[in-house]
């Protein structure tokens, strides 16, 4: 598994959503002519691979204005650059992140509710940054179960990474605490804080988030250098519900959109950048460590278009 080059691996992790999104367009772009019908079911089709309706809306006015006179070939490559412009939007209109690791500590703050892959998320990472020589700590900020912290301690083993955890049930606070003023006694580059994204209300949950985000703030000025929210891809739109109510909690740097191997709906990457403005960093397309990939529009549409 581990020799499988990583563009490999993002077409593989894709193979739902082109025989989808992909085959399809490429299906329609083969009508001889174009007219309403034809502009019509492109728009299913996107919405169908949860473009979402502003992107589908902006896409398809794009290829009607563009439809006259070309090749179907042209319109599909047309739509293609179209899709690639939409998702680097999204990255020039956030404010850039400063070069990773330039401080030291590297705090990255994990949020997401329950199930989403944050805890994966982490231990791939840490895995990825042990593998170039970084020094990594884990924080188990998931206090809601016993479970939680065991399963970061695995990654953190596997990983070759420490992990600060206290028992089940403490303030999430305290252990972020901890976590920070240990990365900063030990030397470690990267600091990795898993949270639970599981509260009983929407209230609790947004001010346990600020609450977080205050003492990361005040153990280091800065910090969190990145604060990344992670979606599960086969949630489709109501991802993007939840997304809304992490962003009233805090600013979000980025998006790790997670098992985009297991839906046909991976044009939620493209919603998601529309509808919310925040680039995607990070796709999840399977369960291997290199399966979690940073996300680079221009080779997403390769793989999502490859034949
Ligand atoms: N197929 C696939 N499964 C994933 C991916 N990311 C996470 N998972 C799985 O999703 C499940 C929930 O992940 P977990 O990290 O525990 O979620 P958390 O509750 O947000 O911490 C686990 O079974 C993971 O193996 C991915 O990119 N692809
Ligand atoms: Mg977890």
């Amino acid at each position: 598994m581990k020799d499988i080059p990583l563009f490999q691996r993002l077409k593989t992790g894709l193979a739902k959503t082109r025989a989808g999104l992909g085959q399809r367009l490429e299906g329609l772009f083969k009508e001889p002519s174009w007219n309403e019908a034809t502009l019509a079911e492109l728009e299913e089709i996107l919405l169908a691979a949860d473009v979402g309706v502003k992107a589908t809306q902006r896409l398809a006015d794009a290829a009607n204005l563009y439809v006259r006179g070309q090749s179907a070939q042209e319109l599909f490559s047309f739509l293609e650059r179209e899709i690639v412009h939409i998702l680097n939007e999204a990255r020039e209109r956030s404010t850039p992140p400063p070069p990773p690791l330039s401080q030291s500590p590297w705090v990255i703050l994990f949020l997401g509710v329950n199930g989403v892959g944050k805890t994966t998320t982490i231990g791939k990472l840490a895995a990825q940054y042990r593998g170039i020589g970084k020094k990594v700590l884990l924080v188990a900020g998931d206090t809601f179960r016993a479970a939680a912290v065991e399963q970061l301690e695995v990654w953190g083993k596997r990983a070759g990474a420490e992990v600060i955890k206290q028992q089940a049930g403490v303030d999430p606070s305290a252990v972020v605490f901890d976590g920070l003023r240990a990365a900063k006694q030990r030397g470690c580059d990267v600091v990795m804080i898993d949270t639970a994204g599981r509260l009983h209300t929407k209230v609790h949950l947004i001010e346990e988030i600020k609450k977080i985000g205050r003492v990361i703030a005040r153990e280091q000025p800065g910090a969190p250098h990145e604060t990344l929210l992670v979606m599960d891809a086969t949630t489709g739109q109501n991802g993007l519900q939840q997304a809304r109510v992490f962003k009233e909690a805090m600013e979000i740097t980025g998006i790790v959109l997670t098992k985009l191997d297991g839906t046909a709906k991976g044009g939620v990457v493209i919603g998601i950048q529309e509808e919310l403005a925040i680039p995607v960093k990070y796709v999840g397309v399977g369960e291997d460590v290199e399966d979690l990939q940073p996300f680079d529009p221009a080779r997403f549409v390769e793989a999502l278009f490859a034949s």
